[in-house]
This record gives structure tokens, sequence and C-alpha cells, in this order.
């Protein structure tokens, strides 16, 4: 009863005016320091309970820590406490809604990242001549491992290695006996994945081929197919062929892809069952319709004849058959599995053949048609780009949902974009571009038209590529001369789009053409002037070895700072730390038959980096007549001859020589891609300014 009756006594109290509390009391009217002389002063009274409390009448009771609940409850339903703490609950609640609206604003606003299959060059290694360790003369996977501290120190990012695929090596790899097995040439399984986590570990993303048009005649699939074996039966494209007087006769006249001169190779390790290659090189010659190049193969045991769309060892797969879809499939998750970033698809256009079988329509309408003997006579309207084809590819994609590049190098420019697939349909990330590569003459205005074409064609919001060199091309510096090796790495580096370098082309290698060389530019790496220019410590190797390995080597090239390799260096990191070169507007300002000259920017950024390349002769070049407001004195960033990096130079009279690249740089509050003359001539691929108050890229701007 007693501790009952103090309780409500307490609790009268406390209702009425202060509280005693460890110390602390609460009293309003008196702030501060004030309020604590008072609480000094009041507690004694207030501990008299019933007894008058005369002043303190005034005080008013206010929250505060350690009051009893009930207590607490009144105060909380006061107006002045609740509109506060309303006023205080919408406030947070607006401020996260603004914080949010700011979030998703900057994500909207901000240009998705560059791919890593953007951001940095792609380096194409041919593994047989890159760097062998087992002595046998061929280059092999763990020589790709070995070599990966070179790539980092190119600045690289992205390496493609081309066909490592069990096969016996007719068309170098390309004729595959097991999908997913890896040539016992270059290692095993097991050193693959080694090397793919090396790879990974270096913050390197690795690509690979993959070659679904056709196996090797080797295969187990063709072998379950030429004898009609349950599902195999139709794995590739069959049909009956017609004997005359003891003579094949194919079906139609659809040729196979035979350039001559291109495989001319008695290769030693290749023809263990081929004795009669001779003849059959020879047979090129004769009439598609008596099977001289003909597409069609009699085999003697299906007794009937297959289709390939290349060698006679490489029948082509039969795409209208689910199956076979379905097993390529299979082979694209299988390497996925071991850790591939992605591919790049081969032969694409070759895919899919007409049903009809009808003949293909001649070039030269008049011809007779048993003289057609070479693929160049014909056009070949049913045996590539057929109807299904892209719905093939897209799948592939599907299912890969990485990387993916096609390799269709088609002449029919509009066709090559289709693989970009649509707005809403993702196909490739990027169809391959050899048009660099094709080019017949070199000029400033032929190397403007090549680079015209595909931006004029490609695909709004696609990226572009630009590749200069690759297996079955002839070397830069053989094909255009090695004067303009460094410029023509300097265009490739500086264009909008991703650049893929194949091997060698770092340093300048120029192509092997001894009468022993079949495919000049596939010769072995040039690492260092020692043994077999470091490629090998066996006693030979499989191609020969460019006999100016002594001075044009990476070892040798390292230390010269003029050096292409060096070049090369500066270039692909300028790519890297630049963002109008790695994705900013280009703008076309001028070419002619020497030179070509274009700028790279950024909205929102007041740099400019301008390209002066030629391509051509020694000539001299006006740009302030070319572009108004132009600095009459800007600074050579990077230079073909290093010697003039960093110097200024006047723009109203800039002179370049044979095969030198200038790459100037100046600041400017008219960018040349809001300059009204302009308009017409300006790309831009991933559009994006860049704020430097907060560092930031955006979209709309
Ligand atoms: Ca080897
Ligand atoms: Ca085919």
């Amino acid at each position: 009863m007693v501790d009952k009756e103090s309780k409500g006594i307490s609790i009268e109290m406390s209702e009425k005016e202060g509280f005693e509390n460890n110390g602390f009391i609460q009293s309003e009217g008196v702030e501060g320091m004030e309020a604590e002389a008072v609480s000094q002063e009041a507690l004694p009274k207030l501990c008299a309970v019933g007894m008058d409390l005369g002043p303190m009448q005034e005080l008013t009771l206010r929250p505060y820590a350690g009051m009893p609940k009930e207590v607490l409850l009144q105060f909380s339903t006061q107006a002045r406490y609740r509109v506060t703490r309303e006023i205080l609950f919408w406030l947070i609640i607006a401020a996260s809604l603004v914080l949010l609206a700011a979030t998703v604003a900057i994500i909207v606003m901000s240009p998705k990242c560059l791919g890593w299959w953007q951001a940095s060059p792609i380096y194409q290694i041919y593994p047989r001549s890159f760097k062998d360790t087992n002595k046998d003369g061929n280059g092999d996977l763990k020589g790709i491992q070995e070599k990966l501290d070179y790539v980092q120190y190119l600045n690289i990012k992205t390496i493609w290695i081309t066909s490592f695929y069990k096969s016996a090596l007719q068309d170098f790899g390309y004729g595959i006996e097991d999908f997913q097995d890896i040539d016992p040439m270059f290692g095993t399984m097991k050193d693959f994945e080694i090397l793919v986590a090396a790879i990974h570990d270096k913050g390197i993303k690795v690509i690979m081929d993959l070659i679904p048009n056709h196996t090797s005649d080797k295969h187990k699939w063709f072998q379950l197919s030429r004898n009609r074996t349950g599902k195999y039966t139709d794995y590739y494209i069959w049909h009956d062929c017609v004997q005359v007087n003891g003579r094949t006769i194919p079906p139609n006249n659809w040729s196979w892809v035979y350039e001559k001169g291109e495989d001319d190779d008695d290769d030693d390790d290749d023809d263990d069952d081929d004795d009669d290659d001779d003849d059959y090189w020879l047979s090129y010659a004769l009439p598609v319709s008596i099977m001289g190049n003909s597409s069609w193969q009699y085999d003697d045991v299906r007794k009937q004849c297959y289709f390939h769309q290349f060698g006679k060892e490489q029948p082509d797969l039969n795409f209208r058959n689910q199956n076979v879809q379905e097993e390529i499939h299979d082979v694209i998750r299988f390497w996925l599995g071991k850790g591939i970033d992605g591919f790049s698809i081969n032969t694409v256009k070759f895919l899919l053949e007409a049903t009809h079988l009808r003949d293909e329509p001649q070039v030269n309408k008049s011809q007779n048609p048993d003289s057609i003997t070479a693929y160049s006579e014909l056009y070949h309207d049913y045996t590539t780009t057929q109807v299904g084809m892209h719905d093939i590819v897209r799948s592939f994609r599907h299912t890969m949902d990485k990387f993916m590049g096609t390799e269709a190098n088609d002449h029919d420019i509009k066709r090559t974009m289709k693989y970009y697939g649509t707005s809403f349909i993702q196909e490739a990330d990027f169809p391959f571009n050899l048009h660099l590569t094709n080019m017949q003459e070199i000029s400033g205005n032929a190397i403007f038209e090549t680079v015209a074409l595909w931006m004029k064609n490609m695909p709004q919001g696609k990226w572009p590529n630009w590749a200069v060199g690759g297996p079955n091309i002839a070397r830069v510096s053989s094909r255009v001369g090695k004067e303009y090796t460094n410029v023509i790495n300097m265009l490739l580096l500086t264009l909008p789009g991703t650049p893929t370098t194949y091997y060698g082309e770092e340093i300048g290698m120029e192509d092997v053409t001894s009468e022993t060389a079949a495919f000049p530019e596939k010769s072995p790496m040039q690492w260092d002037d020692g043994h077999h220019s470091g490629f090998t410590e066996g006693n030979s190797t499989w191609l020969p070895i460019n006999p100016a390995y002594p001075n044009m080597n990476v070892q040798v090239q390292q230390s010269q700072s003029n050096s292409t390799l060096n070049l090369y260096r500066e270039l692909s990191l300028l790519r890297n730390n630049e963002l109008p070169i790695q994705r900013g507007w280009m703008c076309y300002i001028w070419n002619d038959s020497d030179v070509f000259v274009y700028v790279r920017e950024l909205d929102g950024l007041d740099q400019v980096f301008m390209m002066i390349l030629n391509f051509g002769q020694e000539t001299t070049t006006d740009l302030q007549a070319l572009v108004p407001e132009l600095p009459s004195k800007v600074v050579t960033k990077l230079s073909t001859n290093s010697s003039n990096n960093g110097k200024d130079i006047n723009t109203k009279s800039i002179k370049t020589g044979k095969g030198e690249g200038l790459i100037l740089e100046y600041r400017t509050s008219k960018p040349v891609h809001k300059m009204e003359t302009f308009t017409e001539k300006c790309f831009v691929a991933e559009k994006a300014c860049y704020s430097s108050a907060f560092n930031l890229l955006y979209m709309y701007c």
C-alpha cells in the first residue's frame, strides 16, 4: 500500500512541476546555466511531498531522459511535440526521395561504362608462331603464358588466340577434329586451363575462334555420318552424284573457296595421307563441271557426294539439322566453362546453303559454263548469307552471352553491317572490320574513304573496330611499305572503336619471302637477337625467321626511344588515358592524296586531339584555313618522330614527311563538332560529355 501510494504521489508531482531523476531536472522557462542554478535550488523543495511549491508553480514540466513511459505518452500527444515530430518525419522522407531521385538521375544520365572489349585494343596471337617452350619449333600455350607480361607492357587487356583446336592442320587449324580438345602441338587442356587462369590473374581477357561451318573429315561425326549412323546420318550435306562413264558429275556448279596461290604449301606435318596433294591442287584448274574445284566430293564409303565450302578435307556441317546447331551450342558452353571471355566466329556467311541446289549465276553470262574454274567467276547467291543464317548466329550469341565478333569480311558492306544486329536484337558486338587490310593503294584520300565507308554504314549506337593485319593478310610493312608502319599504328589507335593488332605489328615485323616460307605473315615472333630470335631454344622453327630479326626485335626496340614498339606503347597508353580518344567524337577535317586529318573531342572537355597522318609524300598543310579559331601554335603530343614530342607547331603551315604522323593537343571553348561547317563530318559512337567539376561523364548533353 505504501509503495502504491508513494508512486501515485510521484506521478502527481511530475505532472505538476519538476522531477528529480539521477540528478537531472527539466524545467521550462529557465534556460542553460540559469536552469542548472534553479535545479540546484529547487532540489530540496521538490523532495518534500505536500510542501508549498511557491515559485516552482511557474516551472513547466518537459520530457527528459528516464521519464516513465506513462508520463512521456502524455507529452507526445501535445501539439508542439507532435507537429515537430511530423515535420521531421516528412523532412527525412523528402530527403530520402531526393537522394533516390538524384541517384537514379545520375545512373540514367551517365553513359554506360565501356565494355572491356571496347576499352582495350585486342592483341591477336597466332599461337604456333608466338613462343615455343618445349623446343619443337612450334609455338605453344605455355609460350603465350610466358609472354603475358609483354602483353601488359603493350598496355593491352584483351588477347585473341587464333585456332588451337585439335586438327590435322589442313588449312592450319581450321579443319577441326575435335571441337572440345586442344591440338597436342599447343599443349594439353590442363595447360589451357592454367593459361586462362594466368591471363585472368593479370586482368586480361581472352577470346578464341569458333569455327562452326565445317569439321575435318577425320572428325568422328563425319565418320559416323558417312556410315549413316543414327542421328549423325544428316550431320553433313550429302547428295547423290551422277556417274557418267565412270566419272562423277557434281549436282551443280557450286565451287569451293580457293584463292589462287594462297595455299600451295607442302607442309611436312600435315600430308600424311594426302599423297595426291599435288594432283589435288592442280585439279583446281579443272572446270567445276568435272569436279575441278567443285564443292562436292564423292565419298566411297557412303557412295554419295558431300558438300564442302573449303577444302575437301573440311566437309560442311548441315546447319539445317537442329542437332548440329545444338552441338555447336554445346561447344560454346564447353569453352565458356573453361573461362573464355568471348568468341570470334569464323566464316559465318557460309553457314547455310540453299536447298534447291540451283547453279549459281555466272559473273560473265556469255562464258561457257564448262570453262568455269574459279570461285570468282560465280555469284555466290546460293552458298553465302542465306535466309536463316542470322537467326543461327543470334542463337549463338544468346548462348555465349559474352563478347562476340564475327568474321564475315563480305565485300558488300551493307551485308557486313547486318552482323551488328538491330536496336532490339543483339547479334555481334561487332563484325571484324578488315577493310583497312583490303586496300589496294594507300593515300590520305584512300584511308579517309575506307574509314568513312565503315562510319557511314554502321548502324547508330554501334561500336566500330579496325584491324590492319591478321593471319592470311600480308603484314603492313610488306603490304604498304615499312615507312608507313608507324603512321598506320597511329591511325589504328586513334580511330574511334576497338583496334586489333596482329602479333608483331607493334614492332613492324615484315613478311618472310624466302622460297620455303609458305605463310610469310606467320613467321615466328622476333623477341630478341639471340638464337632463333628468342622464339625457341630448339634446333629449328616451323617457319623461317625473318633474317632482319637481329635489328628488328622486341628487345632492341625496347631500348630505342624512337622505335615502332615504343610509339605503339605510347599510343595505347594515350588511348587508355584520354577520354576523347577512347570514346569521343571524331570529325574529319581534311584529306588529300597525302594526308588525312581528323580530331577527337568529348563534350564538356575543352581538350582537342588533332591527328595529321601522312600516307603519301611530304606536304605542307594549312590547318588555320580549315579550322576557324584554331590556335596559331599548338603542342605536339606525340609524333612518329619522338624527338618532336612536346614541341610547339605553327598550325598555319604543318609540314609532314612520307609516313609521318602527328597528334596535336590544344584547348578551346569551340570544339570542331559544335561548328556548323563540320556538322556532317562528325561522328560519335557512345555519346558522352564530361563534367570536370564532378568528374562525371554524361550521356545527354
Ligand atoms: Ca612447342
Ligand atoms: Ca555451310
